[in-house]
């Protein structure tokens, strides 16, 4: 609940007054489902007395993320930056990959990881999902993938890049990290272009404390990836493939079914805050709000806003005046990961390419959400928002 009523500049934390919040408000703070039901699981995993590699639980939510997505093949992992450094390898990737720099950094590490080479390609700066005209003009005769990242688990532009890989003959896989339980054109993310690797990090929509996975419907290519996330072993005593630990343990399977349970009622709050903060912040001049398409499913987890240039207060003073309340609103996922000082020794002038990712990285704020926030909560932010953007200093 917040502690005091904004009505003007003065009763702002900047100008002075007490923050608006005792605690802090996360962007990330996770959703946490039923806690019986999850210590009962984790009683279940003592008795059994099997913590890790493959266990029955890992096996359980394999087959329950499956079914939940409507895809073949579910490979469970330790963590999605792992998830993607599989799914690299087991496609072959190799050379260069084109990705966007608008994404957590994990998405071009997990490449440059692999020893492959990063291509950053810029966005539409309306979906901040890669331009597919973009991709074209970033494709090299070295060029042998691309990975289209759902952000904000709004879908990438799935057909007409997998049209752009059908031509240049590259693979094409997905970032889904943010787009569980999201759609495209009606089908759940998941299933698309060769495979699509999802984290289930803390403070994503659906969490298993760490984790991730990769799904496909390509037989072949999930028995790679089950390999490779445990060194290789085909039975005991006997490697097949070169392979690492990417196993998940069976506690956070436990966490993943439970939380499977309550995934419903998370998307219901934050539909509620979405709806709750586009309604404050309806008439705010230079703020907008992004949106998600009602055609399609969305978890909402990402509430995102833009200050225009013309907002008479910058991006960095809003932020500021938030931070000072004690809402820890974040600017995801700025600079670019081509500003960040690995991609920026590699790539010097990189960003003549990226003019829309330099827009939007200036523009950005992402505000909180969560079963944890009230409605009381989200019109206080409004608030503080309306209030900060409308003066100068
Ligand atoms: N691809 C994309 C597009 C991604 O967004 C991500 C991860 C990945 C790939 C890689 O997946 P993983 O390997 O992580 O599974 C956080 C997360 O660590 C990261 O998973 C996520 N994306 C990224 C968007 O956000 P940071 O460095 O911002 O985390 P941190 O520690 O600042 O936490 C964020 C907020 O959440 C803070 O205000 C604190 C709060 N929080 C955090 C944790 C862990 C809590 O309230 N409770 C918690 O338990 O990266």
């Amino acid at each position: 609940m917040p502690i005091k009523i904004i009505r003007s500049k003065a009763d702002l934390a900047v100008n002075g007054a007490p923050p608006a919040f005792d605690k802090p408000l996360h962007v990330g703070r996770p959703n946490i489902g039923d806690r019986e039901a999850f210590l009962q699981r984790v009683n279940q995993i003592l008795d059994n007395q099997w913590l890790t590699n493959n266990g029955p639980m890992v096996q359980e939510f394999e087959q329950r993320i499956a079914t939940h997505l409507g895809v073949k093949h579910c490979v469970a992992m330790c963590n999605g930056t792992i998830a993607l450094e599989i799914a690299i390898r087991a496609l072959k990737l190799e050379g260069e990959v084109i990705v966007p720099s608008w994404t957590f950094v994990a998405t071009a590490h997990a490449l440059y990881w692999q020893g492959i080479t990063p291509v950053f390609a810029d966005i539409d700066p309306v979906t901040h999902n890669l331009d597919p005209d973009a991709v074209r003009r970033m494709i090299t005769p070295r060029t042998t993938g691309i990975i289209g990242v759902h952000l904000w688990g709004r879908a990438a532009p799935i057909d007409e890049l997998q049209s752009i890989a059908d031509e240049h003959d590259l693979k094409l896989m997905f970032d889904a990290a943010h787009a569980f339980g999201s759609t495209y054109k009606g089908q759940t993310i998941g299933r698309f272009g060769a495979c699509e690797v999802f984290s289930f990090h803390a403070t994503k929509s659906f969490n298993t404390f760490e984790g991730g996975a990769v799904t496909t419907n390509d037989d072949e290519l999930a028995e790679a990836m089950r390999l490779m996330r445990n060194f290789g072993f085909h039975g005991y005593d006997n490697v097949i493939h070169p392979g690492t630990n990417g196993k998940m343990i069976e506690v956070c399977a436990a966490m993943g079914l439970t939380n499977l349970d309550t995934l419903d009622d998370v998307f219901a709050v934050n539909r509620r805050n979405h709806a709750e903060y586009a309604k404050a912040l309806a008439n705010v001049p230079g703020i907008s709000l992004l949106t998600y398409n009602p055609a399609e499913r969305n978890s909402h987890h990402y509430v995102v806003i833009e200050v225009s240039d013309d907002c008479v207060a910058t991006r960095d003073d809003i932020l500021f005046a938030l931070q000072a309340e004690n809402v820890l609103a974040r600017k995801y996922f700025w600079p670019g990961a081509h500003r960040m000082k690995p991609y920026r020794d590699l790539y010097p002038h990189a960003g003549l390419m990226l003019n829309y990712t330099h827009a939007v990285a200036e523009k950005v704020i992402v505000l909180p959400t969560g079963m944890s926030l009230s409605e009381h909560a989200v019109s206080s932010i409004s608030n503080i928002i309306a209030i900060r953007s409308n003066s100068r200093g």
